[in-house]
């Protein structure tokens, strides 16, 4: 028998986070960052500089709905990974050290012609929007993130691969004097990332330059970071400076550290247990609820078609 189940963007208007909540949510947010930066300075000072805060927020692409809540803005940008400034979860403080601007980035290896472009510029080129993804950590933990910025795809395509490019890696920036993690000479810094030209090009495939209608903030990897919501978060590469187009696999941060642990693929599968806890369920941060993880974490529909080949390889963290 055919069970007909519905696509994500078929789910009907009600099962969606609604637009109104949200909407209220963003006024009162920006009220109160208002009332925060004249009083406090600080952070909201930081984010009134960043040249590209007018061009945020961007229109919602109603396409990718998530059946639960957007999580907390203070959740998402106080609770991170970025062992560039450390490997606890509060991280955002040592983040701010980090300049991003002037912001440059290298566009290399098999393109009709490498350049180094302006950060800005690229914000120029793109078409902006704002997507509400899934977000999961390989370590369980989850939250829903209204991210904005551009598809990757787009962005692969404005680079001008030539054919023979079979996979894009994407790199951090080095800097040991404000990112104080990478004087631990045991990682193999620059935090590498990569992806197939497929998934590159899939249209999940994300560049987040915004959060929560604002520009990303330090801790959350700007002025650019890789969002892959059907992958584990390690995938999502923060603070790009380095677009490399190759036919070889790279070995990756994670991949480098521990093999066995975490490979290139990293698609999340709640069948298929990390070698040291299982990954059936997840938190969700800031409910104190435990629920239970979606194949490919919800976007199967999407993603499944990547991977039909490819069935003999690891293709699950
Ligand atoms: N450069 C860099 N990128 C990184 C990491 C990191 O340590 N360094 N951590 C990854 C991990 S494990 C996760 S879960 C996400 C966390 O993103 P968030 O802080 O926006 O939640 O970033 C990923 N990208
Ligand atoms: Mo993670």
């Amino acid at each position: 028998m055919l069970i007909r189940r519905p696509r994500g963007w078929e789910i009907p208007e009600r099962d969606a986070t609604p637009e109104a909540l949200w909407t209220r949510r963003r006024t009162l947010g920006a009220g109160l960052g208002a009332i925060a930066g004249g009083l406090l300075g600080g952070r909201n000072a930081i984010a009134q500089e960043d040249p590209s805060a007018g061009m945020y927020p961007a229109m919602r692409n109603m396409r990718y709905r998530v059946d639960r809540e957007i999580s907390a803005e203070n959740d998402a940008t106080t609770f991170n990974n970025f062992y560039e400034f450390g490997t606890s979860k509060t991280i955002w403080r040592a983040a701010e050290k980090m300049p991003i601007r002037p912001w440059q980035v290298r566009i290399e290896g098999m393109v009709e012609q490498p350049r180094t472009v302006d950060f800005d510029d690229i914000l120029k080129a793109m078409t902006l929007e704002e997507r509400v993804y899934r977000f999961r950590c390989v370590e369980a933990w989850a939250m829903t993130v209204p991210w904005s910025g551009f598809s990757l795809k787009q962005f692969v395509e404005w680079c001008k691969p030539t054919s023979s490019a079979k996979y894009v890696v994407m790199q951090t920036f080095q800097n040991p004097s404000v990112a104080t993690g990478q004087r631990a000479s045991w990682y193999p810094w620059p935090y590498t990332e990569g992806l197939t030209i497929d998934e590159a090009t899939n249209e999940l495939a994300f560049i987040a330059t915004g959060l929560y209608g604002k520009p990303i903030p330090r801790q959350n990897g700007a002025p650019l970071r890789l969002v892959t919501p059907w992958k584990y978060g390690f995938k999502g590469v923060k603070s790009i400076v380095r677009f490399n187009f190759t036919d070889q696999r790279p070995k990756t941060f994670w991949e480098q550290l521990q093999a066995s642990e975490y490979g290139f693929w990293a698609n999340v599968n709640p069948k298929v247990s990390h070698p040291r806890w299982s990954q059936a369920s997840e938190e969700v941060v800031g409910t104190g609820k435990r629920v239970p993880t979606q194949l490919f974490n919800g976007y199967a529909d999407y993603v499944a078609d990547l991977y039909t080949n490819r069935q003999d390889e690891r293709l699950w963290a």
